[in-house]
């Protein structure tokens, strides 16, 4: 016996990923639904071999499904994700809106699986950002080693996290460069994108920061520890899919760099690649359709007494999002409703 399955937000780059991933991974299944807003209704959809026609999300009854992934923006949420939750049906949300309510358990499998049990309190369950996502994962091994005081952390995150606007703007732009009659002004980035970067992603908040650069803060403290300190710096930069980060962790015991690659060699979700020459570590590019977690680049940092520095690459549209999505999905039926 398996789940009734609802995939909220099916037709966007999040959601496919989500019917992709549950397919692959051999998700038990027993029905599946998929939804999306009037303007994309009727899209069909891939779930492994089959075609799904998506329903309407305004009318959708969420009463007998077991869980909903959700996959849109937090507007419909707030307005569906509720209703779905009073409904019996338990939400891993994808968006924002939830993540930082004391009572939704906010979650990456790898790092706190067992907050999982807050999810009775509103029968949500939150997904973090892509960034923080892959962030956490990196950092969750060597903190329970030698304790993490502050990361300084520079991202360079791909178009796709900002939806297919995104992804076709990059290209659009791309191909106008070439082609001096044909004009693409920025739209869904503040500036040009192709051949360029950005220092600037989500809206900015009073401090100076964006909110991306204030979320992989406050996500980090609630998955991983409150007491780590974050500073980041969010880039847009010309590229499809794959978040890159650059961290530096300030720690307060000793730990070389040696070590660190042995326990991240060994730690779930985490692929390591760092052999200390031209190509020895991973891009962007690689980690496409991938699950891992990639690290490289793994040094000391000797500005400061206990430092390291690294490289993290990983898919953002599957463990920053729809593979996340789904490991909460498996960790929910193991562990809560133990139907599988
Ligand atoms: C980006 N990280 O790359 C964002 C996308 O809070 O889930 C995901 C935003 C979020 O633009």
């Amino acid at each position: 016996m398996g789940y009734k399955v609802v995939v909220v937000g099916a037709t966007g780059n999040v959601g496919r990923e989500m019917l992709n991933i549950l397919a692959e991974r051999e998700f038990p299944v027993d029905e599946i639904a998929v939804l999306a807003s009037r303007k994309s209704l009727g899209t069909e959809v891939s779930f492994g071999d089959k075609t799904l026609k998506t329903k309407d999300l305004a009318t959708f009854d969420f009463a007998g499904w077991d869980m909903a992934l959700f996959a849109v923006g937090s507007e419909a949420t707030k307005e569906y994700a509720p209703k779905a939750a009073a409904a019996g049906c338990i939400v891993i949300d994808n968006s924002s809106l939830y993540r930082y309510d004391p009572d939704v358990p906010l979650i990456v499998p790898e790092v706190n699986a067992d907050a999982i049990m807050g999810y009775s309190k509103k029968n949500i369950i939150a997904n973090p950002n892509c960034s923080t996502a892959q962030m956490v994962v990196a950092l969750k091994p060597l903190h329970d080693r030698a304790k993490i005081k502050r990361v300084v952390v520079a991202t360079y995150q791909s178009v796709s996290g900002a939806g297919k606007e995104g992804m076709d703007e990059l290209w659009e732009q791309t191909k106008a460069v070439y082609n001096p009659v044909v004009d693409v002004p920025p739209a869904k980035f503040s500036k040009q994108i192709a051949f360029n970067v950005i220092p600037h992603i989500d809206v900015f908040l009073d401090s100076g920061e964006t909110k991306e650069e204030w979320k992989m803060v406050a996500e980090t403290k609630k998955i991983l520890d409150p007491k780590i300190k974050v500073t980041a710096t969010c880039v847009r930069v010309p590229v499809f899919v794959g978040h890159s980060e650059a961290l530096n962790i300030e720690f307060e015991e000793p730990l070389d760099w040696q070590e660190a690659q042995d326990i991240l060699r060994e730690a779930p979700g985490i692929m390591l690649i760092d052999k200390r020459e031209a190509g020895g570590y991973v891009t962007p590019i690689e980690c496409v359709g991938e699950y891992a977690t990639y690290i490289s680049r793994v040094r000391e940092d000797s500005t400061v007494e206990h430092g390291l520095s690294l490289w993290c690459v990983s898919d953002n549209l599957r463990k920053g999002a729809a593979l996340n999505a789904v490991q909460i999905a498996e960790v929910l039926g193991q562990r809560v409703l133990k139907k599988g």
